[in-house]
């Protein structure tokens, strides 16, 4: 009798321990919950435009009749306009490649020209010429150092700024054609071609 007295006891103590606790509480403490909804990720765009126009409409500069020492305003340069038409900022720039100087024959005053031949690395025009690239607005200036002559120009990459989305930029191609003591005749009739490759790069 006794035993089941102490017995009861420890089960009453036992209950009165675990309602204390509330692990047998139905009641429930404050809450509050908030919802974000429609979450949404949407990727930025780069796209550069050349005086409006992508490839392949790029305009290209077709100059005839060059001569040494031209006034300045029969340079043979031209100006692209670079566009970021995209979202995200992006840093432009600028790479000749492709160059190819042609003889178109030699003429009587070319007398002395040893390289008379057909293809592509006979003629004299870009070993004479020059070249830089200009900001043609304010603020005046350039990228990347002269290229002088301008085949040494090719494959070198002229690194930009930044243009912001929605942005515009002047490059104008200053090239130039001085005149030399000697071996401006050497170039009488030949032509230089080359590429120019615009670039706009994401700004990490
Ligand atoms: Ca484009
Ligand atoms: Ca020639
Ligand atoms: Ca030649």
């Amino acid at each position: 009798m006794r035993t089941r007295l102490v017995l009861s006891a420890v089960i009453a103590l036992l209950l009165i321990g675990v309602l204390g606790s509330g692990l047998l509480s139905t009641g429930a403490y404050y809450s509050d919950t908030e919802t974000s909804t429609g979450n949404s990720f949407t990727a930025g765009t780069l796209d550069l435009k050349v005086d409006g126009k992508d490839d392949p409409d790029v305009v290209h500069l077709v100059r005839t009749d060059l001569k040494p020492n031209p006034a300045w305003s029969h340079s043979y340069g031209g100006q692209w306009v670079l566009k970021n038409a995209g979202t995200l900022p992006g840093r432009f720039s600028m790479q000749i490649v492709n160059i190819k100087n042609y003889e178109n024959t030699c003429i009587e005053p070319e007398t002395g020209d040893t390289t008379c031949d057909v293809g592509p690395d006979q003629g004299e025009l870009g070993s004479i010429m020059y070249g830089k690239w200009l900001r043609n607005q304010a603020p005046w200036g350039g990228w990347g150092s002269v290229f002088n002559p301008i085949n040494s120009a090719a494959g070198m990459v002229v690194t930009g700024d930044i243009l912001a989305p929605g942005s515009t930029v002047n490059a104008y191609l200053d090239l130039e054609f001085d005149t030399h003591p000697t071996g401006d005749n050497l170039a009488q009739s030949d032509s230089l071609e080359l590429d120019i490759v615009f670039s706009l790069v994401q700004e990490p």
